[in-house]
């Protein structure tokens, strides 16, 4: 046998598995009635920013809570800390994602039924965690205006494999000549009706869109968890859409390829 399919054949073994746990923490999420949550970015892309006010905003409504994941330190987990929602940070070491059974373990301890949404800020990267489900309900896909309009064209399994996109730091789109035209087409052309929300953590813009979004992604997820948001026709519009956008069709009719795995 040799080396190549060797490696092939491990990677095959590690996803295979990854699948086995991350399906076991779908049914104790649904179980427990914890609508999850992951962001998924480049590093640095504004996933702990955008996270901080998410958890500040809805913790006064809802019962909130984070694991983020990161090769060393724990300063993110300090950060989301302070909106005073319980935080766990995974150190990966020198893994370049997280893995089904590392938030299994993280989530040791934790009484599951008491939450209402828990979120799940992978490792900055955007390759690697497309392949690994987290048993999460949701996927959310953050860029920032900083990064370049072509993305989702470079890095399109990401972008497959994520049920919305967030376009991060609005509050600097002007200073790059951020095209978002461009940006929404790339999108678009990768997958065909995917909202995407513009936000800036700094300035609060578009978060009262997203925070709807996400109450009403937790009500059509509780009423039928086998429905993504994003899929459910009557999930309302924000009364505010000016931050977002949606493809041509209005609705996505694009299924998320983890969703068959519900
Ligand atoms: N101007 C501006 N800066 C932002 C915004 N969001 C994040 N930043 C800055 O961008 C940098 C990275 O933000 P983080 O939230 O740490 O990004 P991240 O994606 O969590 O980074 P990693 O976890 O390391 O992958 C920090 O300096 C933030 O202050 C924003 O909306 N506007
Ligand atoms: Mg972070």
């Amino acid at each position: 046998m040799s080396s190549t399919t060797r490696l092939v054949e491990v990677r095959q073994h590690v996803l295979k598995q990854n699948d086995i746990a991350a399906r076991a923490l779908r049914g104790r999420f649904r179980d427990a009635g914890v609508f999850v949550v992951s962001l998924v970015s480049s590093p640095g892309a504004g996933k702990t920013a955008f996270l901080e006010r998410v958890l500040t905003d809805l913790g006064g409504r809802s019962r909130v809570a984070a694991l983020v994941g990161d090769l060393a330190t724990d300063n993110d987990a300090r950060r989301l800390a302070r909106s005073g929602a319980p935080v766990r940070q995974i150190t990966t070491g020198t893994v370049c994602h997280l893995e089904a059974e590392m938030v299994a373990r993280a989530l040791e301890g934790w009484e599951l039924a008491d939450l209402d949404f828990l979120f799940v800020e992978n490792v900055g990267n955007l390759v690697c965690p497309a392949t690994f489900d987290l048993g999460e309900a949701l996927r959310v896909v953050l860029c920032s205006v900083t990064e370049g309009e072509d993305k989702p064209l470079k890095y399109p399994t990401i972008f497959n494999t994520a049920d919305v996109a967030v376009v991060t730091k609005l509050d600097l789109a002007a200073a790059v000549e951020f095209d978002a035209a461009a940006l929404r087409r790339n999108v678009q052309a990768v997958r065909p009706g995917m909202d995407l929300f513009e936000v800036s953590a700094k300035t609060g813009h578009g978060m009262d869109s997203w925070l709807d979004f996400l109450r009403s992604g937790l009500a059509a997820w509780r009423a039928d968890p086998g429905s993504l948001p994003h899929l459910d026709p009557a999930a309302p519009m924000p009364a505010d859409n000016s931050s977002r956008l949606v493809g041509s069709s209005g609705t996505s009719t694009v299924s998320s390829p983890r969703a068959s795995l519900t």
